[in-house]
């Protein structure tokens, strides 16, 4: 099953469309613009249909979608009018939606991410990379550079409507042959100012979290009162501070309507809460140090399987966590959502960093990110990849 990495939706076989690669004339595009959010302009797409009586293996040659348009043309996704990467079709995709209130992590997330898929790649003979010249330039110019080149800490994600919203095209990996099919993992930054704003939750151009088979949610523990009081002394401040999560989990739950993507809950900078376990006498401190939980391992570079068991341990720590960082009201809201659906969830917790950042600098002693790769692989596992 093959997926649009830009609005997640399957492609249907029994449909294919095209557009002109070197059109005639250009015209704003309705339905391509609806799913990017501002104005597309494009040659007229051509759409083919699958004859009746032909069988479910049809796909019309390029010549008749060349005939059509008068000119050479390439693919697109019959549904958002993106063009998909060449021999798209016959590939498996994986699509991921982050998502969370602003300053969670989601964008340093990605950024280290991608660089931990790599090595577990190269452990598992699977070379991971950009699929395409677009989604190389973003993840370097807007990721790795500032991350690991100049070692700062990345700008806020720009909303939908402004100038550069970067985050509106996905970026697109190779993950290599698994059973031997080529397999592309999509992930989808968002602006958490987006989410922010309860009204997005019918936005067109935010429709893919309900198709995506994994929305990982970012909770930041940086944003309960009571954590960064404990923390004052031990960790430097962070300027940037989001939203109210429970807002942004009901808007985000709101948009995945009766779908059922898989759910990850992740606490993001789990490096600051095991800060707390420096805080003397308090019970976080108890909590923190804990040798045996699982909170205290990471095994994620492990090769394969996905640790199953491991997985639902952390789950189960981290839903206690969640209850005492306050937020038992999140929990609550996945274990019974406003929407009626029945959710596919699992908790997570993850520091991409390793060590809480020093004002707009990288912590000196660089980035060591704790088990970034968990929810990844959880929904990665789900779709039968990397197991
Ligand atoms: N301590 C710690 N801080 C982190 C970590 N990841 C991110 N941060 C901090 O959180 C800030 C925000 O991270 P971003 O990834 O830009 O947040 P975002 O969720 O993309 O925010 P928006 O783009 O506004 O939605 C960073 O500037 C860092 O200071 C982490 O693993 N540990
Ligand atoms: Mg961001
Ligand atoms: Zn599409």
């Amino acid at each position: 099953m093959t997926k649009c990495p830009r609005c997640f939706t399957v492609l249907p076989s029994d449909r294919y469309a095209w557009a002109p690669t070197a059109p005639d004339e250009i015209e704003v595009d309705e339905v391509a613009t609806v799913f990017h959010g501002s104005p597309v302009r494009s040659g007229k797409v051509v759409e083919l249909q699958r004859p009746s009586g032909s069988g479910d293996d049809w796909a019309p040659p390029v010549s008749d979608a060349e005939d059509k348009a008068s000119g050479p043309v390439a693919e697109v996704c019959p549904t958002c009018h993106y063009r998909l990467p060449t021999g798209w079709r016959g590939a498996h995709t994986t699509c991921i939606a982050m998502a969370g209130a602003r300053a969670t992590g989601k964008t340093v997330y990605i950024a280290v991410l991608v660089k931990t898929l790599q090595l577990l790649g190269e452990r598992l003979n699977c070379v991971v990379e950009p699929a395409t010249s677009e989604t190389e330039q973003a993840y370097r110019e807007l990721y790795e550079r500032p991350l690991y080149e100049e070692r700062g800490i990345l700008e806020s994600t720009p909303a939908a409507h402004t100038s550069n919203p970067y985050q509106r095209e996905p970026l697109i990996f190779s993950l290599g042959l698994w059973n031997g099919i080529r397999q592309y993992l999509v992930l989808r930054d968002v602006a958490g100012e987006d989410l922010e704003n309860p009204d997005n939750a019918h936005a067109p151009h935010l429709r893919f979290f309900a198709q995506a088979d994994g929305v990982v949610f970012m909770f930041d523990p940086l944003k309960v009162e009571s954590v960064r009081q404990q923390l004052h002394d031990l960790v430097p401040a962070q300027e940037r501070v989001g939203g109210d999560p429970r807002s942004v989990l009901r808007t985000v739950l709101s948009i995945i309507g009766d779908s059922t993507p898989n759910l990850a809950i992740v606490l993001s900078k789990f490096d600051a809460l095991q800060a707390l376990e420096h805080v003397d006498g308090s019970d976080w401190s108890e909590i923190m140090s804990q040798r045996g939980a699982a909170f205290s391992r990471d095994p994620s570079l492990q090769y394969a399987p996905y640790n199953e068991s491991d997985g639902r341990l952390l789950h189960e720590e981290v839903r206690s966590l969640l209850d005492k960082l306050e937020a038992r009201s999140m929990v609550m809201a996945v274990d019974q959502p406003h929407t009626g659906a029945s959710l596919h969830s699992r908790f997570f917790a993850v520091s991409a960093l390793g060590e809480s950042p020093v004002g707009d600098r990288l912590h000196h002693s660089g980035i060591s990110p704790f088990r970034c790769l968990d929810p990844v692989r959880w929904v990665l596992a789900q779709r039968g990849v990397w197991t």
